[in-house]
């Protein structure tokens, strides 16, 4: 499944443009590197850690694709280029692994702080890319140079920018969000409208909606005064 449907998912609308955007404290937060797409890998059942390659690791693909921002803005028909991160995982992650102890939970960290967690499984659907190239360009530092992920079945803030490490565990570890902890749905599947834990997606979309205009404001601005936008 590509993400691109004809119909939103429940609770989303369209949107034209397509806004850098996140949570306020990453707003002013930039990636120091830009020159390589190597990602750290670490976690209980990695027995080599250290930088492996991610883009040069595993054949290159385009895959056309909308993102939905948990606030209910959607932008449709993305084209990202990078590659499928079920085939980075065979190439890069399966050799190093304890065969005894398989990896159930992904960390993914980001040069601006962020970080997310996701399900093994989720990350294997044959739609979750690591991406390097967004519409026929590099990536730009607003949308999450030098690499990205891209899991559009799934709310973006499961979509990593700037992705620096990426973490495989067995036994979950617990990571401090970077927002309040009812934000962060461990799984945030858009047609389950898994917007947040222990309040309906259907509230939180309204709670959200308000916050569109002001975020993206913000994020503008911070890029312009970084003189990067
Ligand atoms: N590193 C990092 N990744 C992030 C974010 C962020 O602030 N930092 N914001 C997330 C959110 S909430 C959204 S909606 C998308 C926005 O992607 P865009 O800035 O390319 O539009 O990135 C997601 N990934
Ligand atoms: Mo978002």
């Amino acid at each position: 499944m590509s993400g691109t449907r004809d119909a939103l998912p429940p609770g989303q609308r369209t949107r034209e443009d397509f806004p850098r955007f996140g949570l306020w404290p990453m707003a002013s937060r930039f990636p120091r590197v830009l020159d390589h797409t190597r990602v750290e890998l670490l976690g209980d059942v990695v027995r080599s850690p250290g930088l492996v390659e991610t883009i040069d690791a595993a054949p290159r693909i385009e895959q056309v694709s909308d993102v939905h921002c948990v606030t209910t803005w959607s932008h449709r028909h993305a084209r990202w280029s990078g590659v499928r991160f079920a085939e980075w995982y065979a190439a890069q992650v399966v050799p190093t692994l304890d065969p005894s102890r398989p990896p159930r939970t992904v960390v993914i960290r980001a040069q601006d702080g962020a970080r997310t967690t996701m399900l093994l499984d989720d990350l294997l659907a044959s739609d979750v890319l690591l991406a390097d190239r967004l519409n026929g360009a590099p990536l730009t530092i607003a949308h999450g140079a030098p690499l990205r992920l891209v899991c559009p079945q799934h709310y973006a803030y499961k979509s990593a920018k700037h992705v620096s490490r990426i973490e495989f565990w067995h036994a979950a570890p617990r990571v401090r969000t970077v927002g309040f902890r009812f934000m962060d749905h461990p799984r945030a599947r858009v047609a389950h409208e898994e917007r947040g834990r222990w309040f309906p997606g259907t509230l939180l979309r309204v709670v959200y909606r308000p916050l569109i205009p002001i975020t993206v404001a913000v994020f503008a601005k911070a890029l312009r005064r970084a003189g990067l936008g």
